[in-house]
């Protein structure tokens, strides 16, 4: 028989208590993610859509937690956004300045290693989009590149792929409380739960195909934005409902590929999405969008359509179908949260939601993102933190996805390494008086995809300065007077002392964040 003298037993009874202390001490970090969810399709961020479209979940978080009014990314796209996030550090810092090219470089500090390190028992679950295997997590499953909407492939820890039957974000959602139910719970956790919708293609859950049918879309003033006076670059961009989302418009020059529109092409049903469905699946879909379809493709051949009308039955179309996808992000939230409640974690897990960046809808007459305008440069931000953060409190400082790695550090209390680039958010939290930053800066690097071009800025509450060094160009906006930035007032006379003001600002961002010099070069392929 084995023999434990006192002295070890008494020993072995204060480790195992320092650790439950511990892990009750510091709190779990529950990260709710999602891809291109513009704050407008938040209800809880007020507006003509949230009216429309509520997303109950989400706004519970607001309700009882801090929505950051004023919450901006560093690079209005996708990998970038992540980098940004896991590193608290721009992208000229952390190296992954766009979507194309190389992986995330992972030999550098990252907070998932940080809080791994800490103790935290760490899991990513989701799109990834940093080409590369996750690190600093004990369990991951990720999307490979985009993903897909339906019974999508997963990677697993072993290198494999994976096909699962249904829609990505129950999935993602069902993987997620998996893994809460078979964590080690001697330990605090971080879940990073990432979901690729409403990412383009816009694809709903077939139980959501038509549950915005009835409902008013209001239309954005700025639909058919003819971009003058501002920087010719912007007439070129390649995002445009009118001209370029996806749709078989004469039925045999261009198809509806990528399935935007969700209408049939001539020589084939299937777009990509459609054909990865079950017949079961797919004859839910004909059900609902066949009959449209056929309204549309008459009044269309018969020419009853004008040109602005068919840009709103595309952006109709578009929004009830984002709509959708958003509506089962929100479900998705509503179950973890329901999760935490019934197993006793509310009170002692940290609540995140956020996207990778804002989105157009409709806005100028866009869909996608990138531009330094106001709907892709700001990020939904709600933290939910009890006892700590006031239930409703709307925080007014200007805040950058720079900032959420050092916000969990101090959130798990670890200290924040000199070399990252953010602010913690927790002093702002705790409703502490704080001496905030005064701008931001932005930069944004891809050359490609949707014909955006290089742009850099910085944004003060009321002011906006985006540098376009390619066709050196300067545009300025006034928010408060032309908050839907349709003129430029860069050299008008009465701008001036503000131009001055903001342009020393621009370069002193640059120099204080050591930003590389412009214009940068064309992205390795
Ligand atoms: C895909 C989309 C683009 C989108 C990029 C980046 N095309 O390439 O419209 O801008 O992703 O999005 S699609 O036909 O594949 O949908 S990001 O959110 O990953 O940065
Ligand atoms: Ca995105």
């Amino acid at each position: 028989m084995i023999r434990f003298s006192a002295a070890f037993l008494i020993l072995l009874c204060s480790l195992s208590t320092a650790v439950a202390k511990e892990s009750a001490s510091r709190p779990n970090i529950l990260f709710l993610f999602s891809d291109d969810h513009a704050i407008k399709a938040i209800s809880a961020y007020g507006g003509d859509l949230a009216k429309v479209a509520p997303t109950p979940n989400i706004d519970r978080l607001a309700k009882e937690g801090a929505l950051f009014r004023n919450s901006f990314c560093a690079n209005s796209i996708c990998g970038p956004s992540r980098a940004t996030i896991l590193t608290g550090k721009h992208s000229h810092k952390n190296g992954f300045m766009r979507n194309t090219g190389r992986g995330m470089d992972q030999s550098q500090w990252t907070l998932s290693k940080a809080l791994q390190a800490a103790g935290y028992n760490t899991a990513m679950i989701g799109k990834w989009h940093l080409h590369t295997e996750p690190l600093g997590f004990d369990h991951w499953e990720i999307l490979p590149g985009q993903g897909n909407y339906y019974n999508p492939a997963f990677i697993q820890q072993d290198g494999s792929t994976k096909k699962f039957e249904g829609y990505v974000t129950d999935l993602i959602t069902d993987k997620s409380i998996a893994w809460l139910e078979q964590r080690d719970k001697s330990k605090p956790f971080l879940l990073m739960c990432q979901h690729k919708a409403p990412h383009r293609t816009f694809a709903p859950p077939l139980r959501h195909l038509g549950a915005f049918d009835d409902v008013e879309i209001p239309e954005p003033p700025t639909l058919f934005d003819d971009y003058a006076n501002r920087s010719v670059t912007l007439a070129s961009n390649e995002m445009e409902i009118d001209r370029w989302m996806d749709w078989a418009y004469d039925l045999k020059v261009r198809k509806d590929e990528r399935g935007d529109v969700k209408l049939p092409a001539p020589d084939r049903y299937g777009t990509p999405e459609y054909n990865r469905m079950t017949d079961a699946q797919k004859s839910v879909w004909d059900a609902h969008f066949g009959p449209r379809n056929q309204v549309f493709l008459k009044d269309f051949q018969e020419g009853k359509l004008s040109h602005k009308d068919l840009v709103r039955w595309k952006y109709r179309r578009y929004m009830r179908n984002y709509l959708g996808a958003v509506k089962a992000v929100d479900e998705s939230v509503g179950r973890l949260l329901k999760y935490l409640d019934d197993n006793g974690l509310s009170e002692n897990t940290i609540v995140f939601y956020s996207s990778d960046q804002g989105f157009y809808l409709g806005e100028h007459g866009w869909y996608d993102k990138r531009w330094m305008f106001e709907e892709s440069f700001r990020m939904p931000l709600i933290v939910r933190w009890p006892g700590v953060v006031q239930s409703g409190s709307v925080p007014e400082q200007l805040v950058q996805n720079i900032d959420y790695a050092p916000t969990m550090l101090e959130m798990a209390g670890q200290p924040i390494p000199a070399e990252i680039q953010g602010r913690s958010l927790v002093p702002i939290l705790k409703g502490e008086s704080v001496d905030w930053r005064e701008s931001l800066y932005y930069a944004y690097y891809e050359l490609g995809e949707h014909a955006v071009p290089q742009h850099f800025g910085v944004r003060t509450s009321q002011y906006k300065l985006i540098h376009f060094p390619v066709t050196n160009e300067w545009n300025l906006f006034d928010l408060q007077t032309d908050p839907q930035e349709m003129k430029s007032i860069y050299g008008d006379p009465t701008a001036q002392a503000v131009q001055e003001s903001l342009t020393k600002e621009y370069y002193r961002l640059r120099e204080f964040y050591d930003a590389p010099p412009l214009p940068m070069p064309a992205p390795r392929r």
